[in-house]
């Protein structure tokens, strides 16, 4: 399974690109080239680049809101879980994908864009989250593959991410993984534990893999050569793998899990490659994931329209928060006077 020892090797990222033109001061920006050379983090009182600024802060904050969708499509099953103790992991599950919406709003506070601002731009529609979670989890089987399929094509491309160049980005991610390894494991458990079940579980099981399999690989963003971010991101050491690399590396994973689980992969072209020494996999349909991305999923308008709910219904906990954070100063200036 996927642990953080899938580490990225040194040569990984920044350094095998050159710099690029820049309109910034000289000496700053070849401080901060330097930094980035040697491998170093850049913190949130440094110099830096606007343009590496805006990055991020669309990086990290796509990222946030991505968690923060991305409890809606398992939230609806927690009612229906089959048994307690699965109630009670899709519960701990839900709950962590919140808090790691929180450490990365967090993140990107510190690039001065206040959490107000970036859950206005999701809001109004102008800020993009994972496609992944404008589909329908049609089954309890869909809980199970979101968990084995959603998080491990979550945490193959999040592993880099703790070795990335922006240190309150890098340092959340360290411990966004620990926890999604722990869901790909569950998901990955609840699945086995169903198709050693009946028939008719094992072919709900097989009709949720067929649903999620290519949704999953597009998961990780256009080919490279389709990327416009790409190039920068891997010079800033934001990005240390890419898209397709990564995407190879989830497919590679994957298919002996599925072979232990006794499932298809629903793909007729997915076979070994002897001599590049990774499994051969079919075209993923872009037209179909743009579509998604454009706003125009199955689910793209419920999911927003449940988030701007929640928002407003939890406003008075916000106002009442505020509040007692008030009393509370108001109380240690009157102790301190
Ligand atoms: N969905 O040039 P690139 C999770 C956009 S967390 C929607 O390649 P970049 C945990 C991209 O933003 C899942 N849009 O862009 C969980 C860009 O548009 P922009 C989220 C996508 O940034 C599990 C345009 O396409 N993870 O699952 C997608 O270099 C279970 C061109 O693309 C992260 O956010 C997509 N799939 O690479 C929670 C990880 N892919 O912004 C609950 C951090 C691409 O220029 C339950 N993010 N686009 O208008 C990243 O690593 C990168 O941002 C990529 C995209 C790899 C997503």
């Amino acid at each position: 399974m996927y642990t953080q020892s899938m580490s990225v090797p040194d040569e990984a990222g920044s350094r095998t690109v050159q710099p690029l033109p820049s309109t910034e001061p000289a000496d700053r920006m070849a401080r901060f080239d330097a930094c980035i050379d040697a491998d170093g983090r850049i913190e949130p009182q440094d110099w830096m680049p606007e343009a590496y600024r805006k990055t991020l802060v669309r990086q990290i904050s796509q990222h946030a809101h991505s968690e923060i969708v991305g409890m809606l499509p398992e939230g609806n099953w927690i009612s229906r879980a089959p048994s307690l103790k699965r109630k009670a992991i899709l519960i701990a599950k839900v709950q962590d994908e919140g808090g790691h919406g929180l450490y990365l709003y967090s993140a990107a506070e510190t690039l001065g864009t206040s959490r107000d601002q970036m859950v206005q731009a999701l809001h109004e529609g102008k800020a993009k989250y994972s496609s992944i979670f404008n589909y329908p989890t049609l089954t309890w089987a869909d809980v199970g593959v979101v968990g084995w399929l959603v998080d491990g094509a979550a945490i193959m491309n999040q592993i880099p991410l703790c070795r990335c160049s922006y240190g309150p980005y890098a340092r959340a991610m360290v411990r966004v993984c620990k926890e999604e390894s722990f869901h790909q494991r569950q998901g990955y458990e609840s699945l086995l534990v169903m198709m050693r079940g009946t028939q008719a579980q094992r072919d709900m099981v097989q009709d949720a893999v067929n649903r999620w399999w290519w949704k999953c690989l597009a998961m990780f963003g256009p080919p490279d050569a389709d990327s416009p971010n790409s190039v920068q991101g891997m010079r800033w050491g934001i990005k240390r793998v890419s898209n397709d690399e990564l995407r190879q590396q989830f497919v590679d994973a994957t298919v002996p899990q599925a072979k232990v689980l006794g499932v298809t992969l629903p793909d007729p072209l997915l076979k070994w490659n002897e001599e590049r020494g990774h499994h051969d996999y079919g075209p993923i349909d872009w037209d179909e994931f743009w579509h998604t991305v454009n706003g125009n999923g199955p689910c793209n308008k419920e999911r927003l329209a449940t988030r701007v709910k929640a928002h407003e219904d939890g406003a008075w906990v916000r106002q009442a928060a505020l509040a007692h954070a008030r009393k509370q100063e108001q109380r240690r200036m009157k102790e301190a006077a």
